[in-house]
Protein backbone atom coordinates (compact mmCIF):
# COMPACT_ATOMS: atom_id res chain seq x y z
CA UNK A 1 0.00 0.00 0.00
CA UNK A 2 1.49 3.51 -0.53
CA UNK A 3 1.72 5.70 2.09
CA UNK A 4 1.98 9.44 2.56
CA UNK A 5 3.13 10.23 5.91
CA UNK A 6 5.12 7.09 6.67
CA UNK A 7 7.86 5.41 4.93
CA UNK A 8 8.12 1.74 5.45
CA UNK A 9 10.86 -0.63 4.05
CA UNK A 10 11.31 -3.99 4.79
CA UNK A 11 14.62 -5.75 4.82
CA UNK A 12 16.39 -8.94 6.43
CA UNK A 13 13.17 -9.92 8.11
CA UNK A 14 13.39 -6.48 9.65
CA UNK A 15 10.29 -4.06 8.70
CA UNK A 16 11.31 -0.22 9.33
CA UNK A 17 8.76 2.43 9.65
CA UNK A 18 9.70 5.99 9.79
CA UNK A 19 7.37 8.76 10.55
CA UNK A 20 7.24 11.25 7.87
CA UNK A 21 5.53 14.58 8.32
CA UNK A 22 9.07 16.79 8.81
CA UNK A 23 7.85 19.91 8.68
CA UNK A 24 5.09 19.08 11.40
CA UNK A 25 8.07 17.28 13.55
CA UNK A 26 5.94 14.57 13.04
CA UNK A 27 3.06 15.07 14.55
CA UNK A 28 0.41 12.06 14.70
CA UNK A 29 -2.64 13.71 12.81
CA UNK A 30 -5.37 11.02 12.04
CA UNK A 31 -3.50 10.17 8.60
CA UNK A 32 -0.62 9.02 10.02
CA UNK A 33 -1.77 6.89 13.05
CA UNK A 34 -3.97 5.73 10.17
CA UNK A 35 -1.56 4.89 7.97
CA UNK A 36 0.83 3.40 11.12
CA UNK A 37 -1.87 1.45 12.10
CA UNK A 38 -2.63 -0.13 8.55
CA UNK A 39 1.55 -0.73 7.93
CA UNK A 40 1.76 -2.40 11.52
CA UNK A 41 -0.94 -4.46 10.67
CA UNK A 42 0.81 -5.53 7.46
CA UNK A 43 3.91 -6.25 8.70
CA UNK A 44 2.47 -8.39 12.06
CA UNK A 45 0.88 -10.33 8.76
CA UNK A 46 3.82 -10.52 6.43
CA UNK A 47 5.67 -14.14 7.47
CA UNK A 48 8.91 -12.80 6.26
CA UNK A 49 8.97 -10.07 9.05
CA UNK A 50 10.07 -11.00 12.36
CA UNK A 51 10.55 -7.65 13.74
CA UNK A 52 9.69 -3.94 13.52
CA UNK A 53 11.61 -0.91 13.95
CA UNK A 54 9.70 2.39 14.55
CA UNK A 55 11.59 5.59 14.03
CA UNK A 56 11.24 9.15 13.14
CA UNK A 57 13.74 11.95 11.98
CA UNK A 58 17.12 13.15 13.62
CA UNK A 59 15.08 15.98 15.05
CA UNK A 60 11.80 14.46 16.31
CA UNK A 61 10.59 10.93 16.99
CA UNK A 62 7.29 12.90 16.75
CA UNK A 63 6.35 16.02 18.83
CA UNK A 64 2.86 14.92 20.18
CA UNK A 65 -0.30 14.46 18.49
CA UNK A 66 -1.31 16.92 15.24
CA UNK A 67 -2.02 20.43 17.14
CA UNK A 68 -3.78 22.30 14.80
CA UNK A 69 -5.97 19.01 13.89
CA UNK A 70 -7.21 18.72 17.50
CA UNK A 71 -7.63 22.71 18.03
CA UNK A 72 -11.46 22.87 16.73
CA UNK A 73 -12.59 19.46 17.83
CA UNK A 74 -15.13 19.60 20.75
CA UNK A 75 -16.24 16.67 23.30
CA UNK A 76 -18.79 15.26 20.76
CA UNK A 77 -16.22 14.92 17.75
CA UNK A 78 -13.73 13.25 20.21
CA UNK A 79 -15.75 10.88 22.16
CA UNK A 80 -18.17 10.17 19.11
CA UNK A 81 -15.81 9.53 16.97
CA UNK A 82 -13.39 7.87 19.47
CA UNK A 83 -10.39 9.93 18.88
CA UNK A 84 -7.31 7.29 18.00
CA UNK A 85 -8.72 4.68 19.64
CA UNK A 86 -9.42 1.70 17.06
CA UNK A 87 -5.71 3.05 15.57
CA UNK A 88 -4.16 2.21 18.81
CA UNK A 89 -5.62 -0.88 19.34
CA UNK A 90 -4.64 -2.58 16.37
CA UNK A 91 -0.99 -1.07 16.69
CA UNK A 92 -1.39 -2.62 19.99
CA UNK A 93 -2.57 -6.25 19.06
CA UNK A 94 0.69 -6.47 16.77
CA UNK A 95 2.35 -9.76 18.10
CA UNK A 96 5.70 -9.70 17.00
CA UNK A 97 8.27 -6.82 18.65
CA UNK A 98 8.39 -3.19 17.70
CA UNK A 99 11.57 -1.35 18.84
CA UNK A 100 10.76 2.34 19.21
CA UNK A 101 13.86 4.18 17.57
CA UNK A 102 13.99 7.64 19.11
CA UNK A 103 16.20 10.76 18.61
CA UNK A 104 15.15 14.30 19.45
CA UNK A 105 11.28 14.91 20.58
CA UNK A 106 9.32 12.31 21.85
CA UNK A 107 6.48 14.40 23.37
CA UNK A 108 3.01 13.68 23.90
CA UNK A 109 1.81 11.58 21.50
CA UNK A 110 4.89 11.03 20.34
CA UNK A 111 6.07 9.70 23.86
CA UNK A 112 2.92 7.45 24.32
CA UNK A 113 3.83 5.95 21.30
CA UNK A 114 7.06 5.15 21.85
CA UNK A 115 6.53 3.28 25.60
CA UNK A 116 3.81 1.40 23.47
CA UNK A 117 6.78 -0.41 21.57
CA UNK A 118 8.39 -3.16 22.87
CA UNK A 119 11.60 -1.11 24.05
CA UNK A 120 13.12 2.21 23.41
CA UNK A 121 16.47 2.81 22.09
CA UNK A 122 17.36 6.53 22.49
CA UNK A 123 19.44 8.82 20.76
CA UNK A 124 21.84 11.26 23.05
CA UNK A 125 19.75 13.70 21.63
CA UNK A 126 16.48 12.49 22.48
CA UNK A 127 13.86 14.84 24.94
CA UNK A 128 10.74 12.79 26.46
CA UNK A 129 7.70 14.97 27.65
CA UNK A 130 3.87 14.73 28.03
CA UNK A 131 3.62 18.21 28.11
CA UNK A 132 -0.21 18.50 27.45
CA UNK A 133 -0.96 20.17 30.48
CA UNK A 134 0.32 23.18 28.63
CA UNK A 135 -2.72 22.81 25.82
CA UNK A 136 -5.53 22.26 28.56
CA UNK A 137 -5.82 19.12 28.19
CA UNK A 138 -3.99 15.47 29.55
CA UNK A 139 -2.18 12.10 27.75
CA UNK A 140 -4.70 10.36 26.08
CA UNK A 141 -2.98 7.18 24.53
CA UNK A 142 -1.31 5.63 27.85
CA UNK A 143 0.67 8.46 29.25
CA UNK A 144 -0.55 8.74 32.18
CA UNK A 145 -0.26 4.89 33.00
CA UNK A 146 2.67 3.65 30.92
CA UNK A 147 5.00 6.52 32.52
CA UNK A 148 3.62 5.65 35.65
CA UNK A 149 4.76 2.04 35.56
CA UNK A 150 7.81 2.89 33.59
CA UNK A 151 9.41 5.96 35.78
CA UNK A 152 7.35 5.61 39.14
CA UNK A 153 4.52 7.87 40.45
CA UNK A 154 6.85 10.78 41.65
CA UNK A 155 8.47 11.59 38.76
CA UNK A 156 5.49 11.09 36.45
CA UNK A 157 3.39 13.44 38.06
CA UNK A 158 6.34 15.56 38.07
CA UNK A 159 6.39 15.48 33.94
CA UNK A 160 2.81 15.65 33.13
CA UNK A 161 1.88 18.00 36.02
CA UNK A 162 4.90 20.92 35.22
CA UNK A 163 5.38 19.48 31.21
CA UNK A 164 8.96 19.63 31.62
CA UNK A 165 11.04 17.20 29.18
CA UNK A 166 13.25 14.40 30.32
CA UNK A 167 16.50 14.06 28.35
CA UNK A 168 18.31 10.46 27.40
CA UNK A 169 20.59 10.17 30.25
CA UNK A 170 17.68 10.60 32.72
CA UNK A 171 15.84 8.11 30.49
CA UNK A 172 17.81 5.63 30.92
CA UNK A 173 18.35 6.51 34.26
CA UNK A 174 14.39 6.16 35.37
CA UNK A 175 14.15 2.83 33.17
CA UNK A 176 12.04 4.14 30.11
CA UNK A 177 14.67 3.85 27.95
CA UNK A 178 16.55 0.74 27.30
CA UNK A 179 20.00 2.44 26.10
CA UNK A 180 21.47 5.31 24.95
CA UNK A 181 23.69 5.49 22.17
CA UNK A 182 25.44 8.48 20.50
CA UNK A 183 22.64 10.05 17.39
CA UNK A 184 24.90 8.52 14.68
CA UNK A 185 24.47 5.34 15.50
CA UNK A 186 21.13 4.94 16.67
CA UNK A 187 20.01 2.94 13.21
CA UNK A 188 22.55 0.76 13.48
CA UNK A 189 22.13 0.04 17.16
CA UNK A 190 18.83 -0.62 16.44
CA UNK A 191 19.16 -2.57 13.48
CA UNK A 192 21.15 -4.47 15.03
CA UNK A 193 18.58 -5.24 18.06
CA UNK A 194 16.37 -6.02 15.49
CA UNK A 195 18.50 -9.02 14.13
CA UNK A 196 19.38 -10.31 17.02
CA UNK A 197 15.40 -10.98 17.41
CA UNK A 198 14.93 -11.76 14.52
CA UNK A 199 17.23 -15.05 14.59
CA UNK A 200 15.59 -16.27 17.52
CA UNK A 201 12.62 -18.66 17.13
CA UNK A 202 9.57 -16.32 16.33
CA UNK A 203 7.64 -18.69 18.39
CA UNK A 204 9.45 -18.05 21.19
CA UNK A 205 10.22 -14.17 20.81
CA UNK A 206 6.25 -13.89 20.66
CA UNK A 207 6.24 -16.23 24.02
CA UNK A 208 8.10 -13.80 25.78
CA UNK A 209 6.92 -10.85 24.59
CA UNK A 210 3.15 -12.03 25.79
CA UNK A 211 4.81 -12.93 28.83
CA UNK A 212 6.39 -9.70 29.94
CA UNK A 213 3.25 -7.46 29.06
CA UNK A 214 1.61 -10.00 31.13
CA UNK A 215 3.65 -8.37 33.92
CA UNK A 216 1.92 -4.96 33.85
CA UNK A 217 -1.91 -5.98 33.56
CA UNK A 218 -1.77 -8.99 35.77
CA UNK A 219 -1.87 -9.43 39.56
CA UNK A 220 2.21 -11.30 40.45
CA UNK A 221 0.34 -14.26 41.06
CA UNK A 222 -1.18 -14.67 37.85
CA UNK A 223 1.03 -13.67 36.25
CA UNK A 224 3.91 -15.74 37.26
CA UNK A 225 1.57 -18.43 36.40
CA UNK A 226 0.60 -16.95 33.34
CA UNK A 227 4.78 -17.32 32.67
CA UNK A 228 4.93 -21.22 34.10
CA UNK A 229 2.29 -22.19 31.84
CA UNK A 230 4.02 -21.00 28.79
CA UNK A 231 7.30 -21.76 30.32
CA UNK A 232 5.54 -25.58 30.04
CA UNK A 233 4.07 -25.28 27.21
CA UNK A 234 7.63 -24.62 24.90
CA UNK A 235 8.62 -27.78 25.69
CA UNK A 236 5.98 -29.20 23.48
CA UNK A 237 8.34 -27.17 20.29
CA UNK A 238 11.00 -28.22 18.08
CA UNK A 239 12.34 -25.25 18.82
CA UNK A 240 13.06 -25.94 22.26
CA UNK A 241 14.71 -29.47 21.48
CA UNK A 242 16.98 -27.33 18.64
CA UNK A 243 17.81 -24.69 20.71
CA UNK A 244 19.27 -27.06 24.08
CA UNK A 245 20.33 -29.81 21.75
CA UNK A 246 22.44 -27.32 19.71
CA UNK A 247 23.74 -25.56 23.15
CA UNK A 248 25.31 -29.20 24.23
CA UNK A 249 26.64 -29.72 20.81
CA UNK A 250 28.26 -26.25 20.69
CA UNK A 251 26.62 -25.45 17.81
CA UNK A 252 23.97 -22.40 16.76
CA UNK A 253 20.55 -23.52 17.02
CA UNK A 254 18.38 -23.36 13.53
CA UNK A 255 15.29 -22.66 14.92
CA UNK A 256 12.28 -23.18 12.79
CA UNK A 257 9.56 -21.40 14.53
CA UNK A 258 7.82 -24.92 15.17
N1 LIG B 1 1.17 19.54 16.32
C1 LIG B 1 1.17 20.26 15.17
N2 LIG B 1 2.24 20.92 14.70
C2 LIG B 1 3.39 20.82 15.42
C3 LIG B 1 3.46 20.08 16.61
C4 LIG B 1 2.28 19.40 17.06
N3 LIG B 1 2.26 18.65 18.18
N4 LIG B 1 4.70 20.20 17.12
C5 LIG B 1 5.39 20.96 16.25
N5 LIG B 1 4.61 21.34 15.23
C6 LIG B 1 4.96 22.18 14.08
C7 LIG B 1 5.06 23.64 14.48
O1 LIG B 1 3.79 24.24 14.51
C8 LIG B 1 5.95 24.17 13.38
O2 LIG B 1 5.18 24.36 12.22
P1 LIG B 1 5.37 25.72 11.36
O3 LIG B 1 6.79 25.66 10.90
O4 LIG B 1 4.39 25.56 10.26
O5 LIG B 1 5.13 26.85 12.28
C9 LIG B 1 6.91 23.02 13.11
O6 LIG B 1 6.26 21.85 13.61
C10 LIG B 1 8.24 23.16 13.81
O7 LIG B 1 7.99 23.37 15.18
P2 LIG B 1 8.62 24.58 16.02
O8 LIG B 1 8.85 25.76 15.13
O9 LIG B 1 7.78 24.81 17.23
O10 LIG B 1 10.03 23.94 16.38
P3 LIG B 1 10.92 24.26 17.66
O11 LIG B 1 12.22 23.56 17.43
O12 LIG B 1 10.95 25.71 17.94
O13 LIG B 1 10.16 23.57 18.91
C11 LIG B 1 8.97 21.77 20.00
C12 LIG B 1 10.02 22.16 18.94
C13 LIG B 1 9.49 22.10 21.39
C14 LIG B 1 8.78 20.28 19.88
C15 LIG B 1 7.65 22.53 19.76
O14 LIG B 1 7.30 22.37 18.39
C16 LIG B 1 6.50 22.07 20.57
O15 LIG B 1 6.41 22.41 21.75
N6 LIG B 1 5.57 21.26 19.98
C17 LIG B 1 4.36 20.85 20.63
C18 LIG B 1 4.65 19.76 21.64
C19 LIG B 1 3.36 19.33 22.33
O16 LIG B 1 2.74 20.11 23.02
N7 LIG B 1 2.97 18.06 22.17
C20 LIG B 1 1.79 17.53 22.76
C21 LIG B 1 0.63 17.58 21.81
S1 LIG B 1 -0.91 17.06 22.53
C22 LIG B 1 -0.80 15.37 22.50
O17 LIG B 1 0.16 14.80 22.04
C23 LIG B 1 -1.95 14.64 23.05
C24 LIG B 1 -1.71 13.15 22.91
C25 LIG B 1 -2.94 12.39 23.14
C26 LIG B 1 -3.68 12.18 21.88
C27 LIG B 1 -4.77 11.32 22.15
C28 LIG B 1 -5.74 11.16 21.06
C29 LIG B 1 -6.80 10.26 21.53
Amino acid sequence: MAYETIVVETADHVCLIRLNRPDALNALNGQLIGELAEAVGEADGDKNVRCIILTGSEKAFAAGADISEMADKDFVDVFMGDMFGSQIDRILACRKPIIAAVSGYALGGGCELAMMCDFIIAADTAKFGQPEINLGVIAGIGGTQRLTHFVGKSKAMDMHLTGRFMDAEEAERSGLVSRVVPAKKLMDEAMSAAQKIAEKSALTVKAAKEAVNRAYELPLREGLLFERRLFHGLFATEDQKEGMKAFLEKREPQFRDK
